[in-house]
């Protein structure tokens, strides 16, 4: 099964919006393995986001994650990349539909509220980037049949 690499951004815990978006993640039927509170420290924000160092919105996005708590999740599913980057909605805000995360929740690209992992290999990166194995619970999950 599929896993992927979720984070929500410094604004959702000051907006008080976490648990709706995570609420958008459970209704979809993806299951929760992982998840912790948690303040990045400038070196993990870096690595993160290694491959947009050098660009010009790199220090905004940095020194925004590091700014306050993040909430850092691992979802699982049948194709979980695909459908939780599909909830998530496109990068650049003007272009998130509507019925996404970032189309309903966010009105800047650098504010863009939630990261999720963009491949299979990039979730594993970000998972080990993140979690101990020991914190991922890879529980049984009985609701398979009725999705
Ligand atoms: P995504 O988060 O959709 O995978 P990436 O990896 O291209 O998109 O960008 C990482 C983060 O960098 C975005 N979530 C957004 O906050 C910020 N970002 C991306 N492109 C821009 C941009 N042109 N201007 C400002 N911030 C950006």
């Amino acid at each position: 099964m599929e896993k992927c690499f979720v984070m929500l951004k410094p604004g959702v815990l000051n907006r008080r919006i976490a648990g709706e978006i995570i609420s958008r993640l459970e209704k979809k039927g993806l299951r929760l393995v992982a998840m912790k509170l948690m303040q990045i420290s400038d070196e993990l924000s870096k690595q993160h986001y290694a491959e947009h160092e050098g660009k010009n919105f790199f220090g905004e996005l940095t020194s925004y994650i590091t700014s306050a708590p993040v909430i850092a999740m691992v979802w699982a599913g049948d194709n979980c990349v695909q459908v939780v980057r599909k909830l998530v909605g496109a990068t650049k805000v003007e272009e998130a539909i509507p019925g996404t995360i970032r189309g309903d929740y966010c009105l800047h690209t650098p504010h863009n509220i939630i990261h999720a992992s963009d491949s299979n290999l990039s979730a594993e990166r970000e998972i080990n980037l993140f979690f101990n194995s020991i914190e991922i619970f890879d529980w049984n999950d009985e609701i398979n049949s009725w999705l």
